[in-house]
């Protein structure tokens, strides 16, 4: 919506700054709510010194990796500028002046990073489990709904539905639809609410919802967008065990089909080690073609290691075998995804190098 600069000026001459934040996660949902709430709060709230900002805490260049949220904010004729983020905007300069205020968005507890604002919480929506904090906020909106995107059209509806266009329509209900998986109640995420709610949105949304779902989901695991690094930085953690660095990825696209998609995966797999000074890059690799299939790919700074670690996680059932690309295995076991494999890569980092 409004340029950097734009948003710089107006927080100076703001009276108070309403930070409409998002969780760390970053999802859809978290993005959508705060991007819509925030909106809805601008044209309602009376005062005229008050500016409401929609935030998302990661990096900008983290947004394109949402694949799901790409699509449904062009579907919805907005792009990432809708959002402020990560490192844009200095919450605690404004937290001196005594003009920062926060509105949490599909989430009820601040994440680590911003505890010093829990005096700043005025209002909180959220569909997480209630974790009792901030009782001084304004508002608390906390349901146990499939979506806070239920939630904020609901106040929508509840205060300015006049103001549900096209734009917020499809926004909000390709939100619910993605996270209620399509309202199936066999999906265990749905409640009448969401379903209501979304009943309700459907008329205002020229689109059939079976095929806007169906293409959100499609959108949500379409990587060709994509290059090796971000595909290798969209689900990412890092982890140490002694001295040694190892970062573990997880990719949703078979291996051939990588390599097809970049023929210089391999460079490109230890230019992303090096650049995260790591001695160990673990790939997780898992798609469905036609069945669930895992692979592994490890990167490693000491080849002695990586077949020691394979050895090891052999020896745990794990049933790698190697195939035709430089530390690449097909993994026989796909029980053994991140949450199982993580620990043994972390028992075997700990006692055999550490
Ligand atoms: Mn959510």
């Amino acid at each position: 919506m409004e340029s950097m600069t734009m948003n710089r000026d107006r927080i100076s001459k703001a009276g108070k700054v309403y930070v409409v934040m998002g969780n760390e996660a970053a999802d859809l949902d978290s993005m959508a709510s705060a991007v819509l709430y925030g909106y809805l709060k601008s044209k309602v709230d009376p005062d005229p010194s008050h500016l409401y900002i929609p935030f998302a805490p990661i990096p900008k260049e983290d947004f394109k990796l949402r694949t799901e949220a790409v699509y449904l904010f062009k579907e919805a004729g907005m792009g990432q500028e809708a959002l402020v983020f990560q490192g844009e905007i200095d919450l605690s300069q404004l937290h001196r002046e005594g003009r920062l205020s926060l509105i949490l968005m599909d989430h009820n507890k601040l994440g680590k990073e911003y505890t010093a604002y829990e005096g700043a919480v005025e209002e909180i929506i959220d569909h997480h489990k209630d974790e009792g904090s901030y009782p001084q906020a304004r508002l608390r909106k906390i349901e146990l709904v499939g979506s806070t995107c239920t939630l904020v059209a609901e106040e929508y509806f509840r205060q300015a539905p006049e103001l549900i266009t096209r734009r917020e329509a499809v926004l909000l209900l390709g939100t619910i639809l993605l996270d209620t998986v399509n309202l199936d109640p066999k999906a265990g995420r749905v409640t009448p609410k969401d379903a209501e709610i979304a009943e309700k949105l459907k008329s205002k949304v020229p689109l059939d919802s079976n095929t806007l779902f169906e293409t959100l989901q499609r959108e949500k695991f379409n990587v060709s967008d994509l290059s090796t690094a971000d595909l290798l930085r969209k689900d990412y953690k890092e982890y140490a065990a002694g001295k040694i660095r190892y970062g573990m990825s997880t990719v949703l696209i078979s291996l051939d089909a990588w390599k097809k998609k970049d023929p210089r995966l391999q460079q490109e797999l230890e230019r992303y080690r090096k650049t995260r000074k790591l001695d160990l890059l673990v790939v997780m690799i898992a798609y469905t073609e036609p069945k669930f299939q895992r692979e592994l790919v490890l990167v490693a700074e000491s080849e002695k290691l990586a077949s020691s670690l394979v050895n090891y996680l052999n020896s745990k059932g794990t049933q790698l075998v190697s195939i035709g690309f430089p530390g690449g295995y097909t993994q026989g076991n796909a029980e053994y995804s991140r949450k199982k494999l993580q620990p043994l890569v972390q028992e075997f980092l700990t006692s055999n190098v550490g």
